[in-house]
Order: C-alpha cells, then structure tokens, then sequence
C-alpha cells in the first residue's frame, strides 16, 4: 500500500460567443482581476490554479478559447480529454444563449462523453440590459444535465461558487471511485504523485506566481 499522497490534475476547457466573457471570468478565478476592454482571446491560452478542495491538492488547468469563427478549427482540438466544460452566454444577448446548442453539440462531437458541462449566464451585474431571463437559463440546464450559474466577472458574483460546484462532482467521482484510471485519463484527469506534473507541454513558456501559470498558445 502507497502512504504517497496523490493529488490531481484537470482539465477545464471554456467555449462560448465573443464577447460573452470567457477570459474575464477566468482573469477573475486566477487572479481576482477584471479588464474592462475586449482583447479577442486569438486561438487558445491556458491557466494552471493550484487548489486544496476539500483535503485534497487539485491544478485545475483551463484552457481559454476564442470565441470567434475563424478559430474553430483550432479550438476544436482542444475539447479533447476534458474534465468539464463551462460554456458561457452573455445574459444582455439573447443570441449567445441561443448559440448554447451549438457548442453543446461542439461538445457532444469533440469532448469525452461523460464530461461535466456548466452554463454560465455571465454579465449578470448588467440587470437593466438583460435579455435572458434567470429561468431560461436554469431550464435549459436542468434540461441538459448542466450545472447552471449566473455569474459576474465584473463583481465577482458566482465565479467561485461556479467552479467549485464543477470541482466537488469531479472530486466525488474520483473519491467514489466512480472512474477507473483509464476513464480518468480520458477525462483529462491526471493523478500527480508528491506534486509533480508530468505533462510536458504544461512546462512550456510558463509563469509561475502565486499558484498560477500561464501560457498563450
Ligand atoms: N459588465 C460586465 N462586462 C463584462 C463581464 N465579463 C466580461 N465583460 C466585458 O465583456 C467584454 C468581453 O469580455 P472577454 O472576457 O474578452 O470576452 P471573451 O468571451 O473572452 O471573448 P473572445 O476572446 O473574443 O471569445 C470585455 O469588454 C469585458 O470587460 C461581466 O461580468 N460584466
Ligand atoms: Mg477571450
């Protein structure tokens, strides 16, 4: 019997529109920060948290995408052995929440089949502009087995509550013993013994300040 202590690495892939807030909300998760402009995310980035979820050491590893047409064919490499996905609409857009079907199926398509799909209605402290009602976007995934959240990137409404929902499903699963190892390399989950990663792309440009790394792909 192994007295190592085992913590794991996950992947997070967030789809969505243009402009819905992708990048803002994991600006806010990684480091607490907002940016007000709109710089299009080009083609992929990624950013290591390091967290201790409920006793145990996870790196949540979440890759950005652009949400803009001309790089689906680059994006859509990326939805591979994914843990979760958080697809995000903008609350003051009806049409990014009508878009929602089409990354499901994206995900349907391109992710492993059990993977955890989180909705975000994002821009949520945009009240007076709002388009889609609270309820649309709770029906929709309770329809579609999603966890669902409003969220601000802005005041920092729901982002962590929104990841750690996501992460306590993936920590129950692995902690029941729901997955064998093969289906959690599938699902991009990635057993690291004594801290250390073994994937080497991860170790590429990377920063490392405050339990956060980064890199633009
Ligand atoms: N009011 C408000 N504005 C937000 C919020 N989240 C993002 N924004 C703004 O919306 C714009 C787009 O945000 P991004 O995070 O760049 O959007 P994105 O989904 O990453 O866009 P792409 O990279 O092009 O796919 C920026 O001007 C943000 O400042 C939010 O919660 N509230
Ligand atoms: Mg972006």
């Amino acid at each position: 019997m192994t007295t190592e202590k085992l913590s794991y690495s996950i992947k997070y892939i967030i789809i969505g529109d243009s402009g819905v807030g992708k990048s803002n909300i994991l600006l806010r998760y990684s480091k607490d920060k907002f940016d007000p402009n709109h710089r299009a995310t080009l083609g992929i980035e990624f950013v290591n948290k390091r967290i201790n979820f409920k006793g145990t050491n996870y790196t949540i590893q979440i890759w950005d995408t652009a949400g803009q047409e001309d790089y689906k064919s680059i994006t859509r490499g990326y939805y591979k052995s994914s843990a979760c996905a958080f697809i995000v609409y903008d609350i003051t857009k009806l049409i990014t929440f009508k878009n929602i079907e089409n990354w499901i199926k994206d995900c349907v398509n391109l992710a492993p089949k059990n993977i955890q799909l989180v909705l975000i209605g994002n821009k949520s402290d945009l009240e007076e502009n709002r388009e889609v009602e609270y309820d649309m976007g709770k029906n929709f995934a309770d329809e579609n087995n999603m966890i669902f959240f409003e969220t601000s990137a802005l005041t920092g409404n729901n982002i962590i509550n929104a990841f750690n929902s996501s992460i306590n499903v993936i920590h129950n699963n692995i902690k029941n013993s729901f997955l064998d190892d093969e289906e959690m390399a599938n699902q991009g989950i990635r057993i690291e013994k004594n801290g250390e990663n073994n994937n080497k792309i991860n170790k590429k440009k990377m920063g490392n300040k405050n339990n956060i790394d980064c890199c633009k792909m």
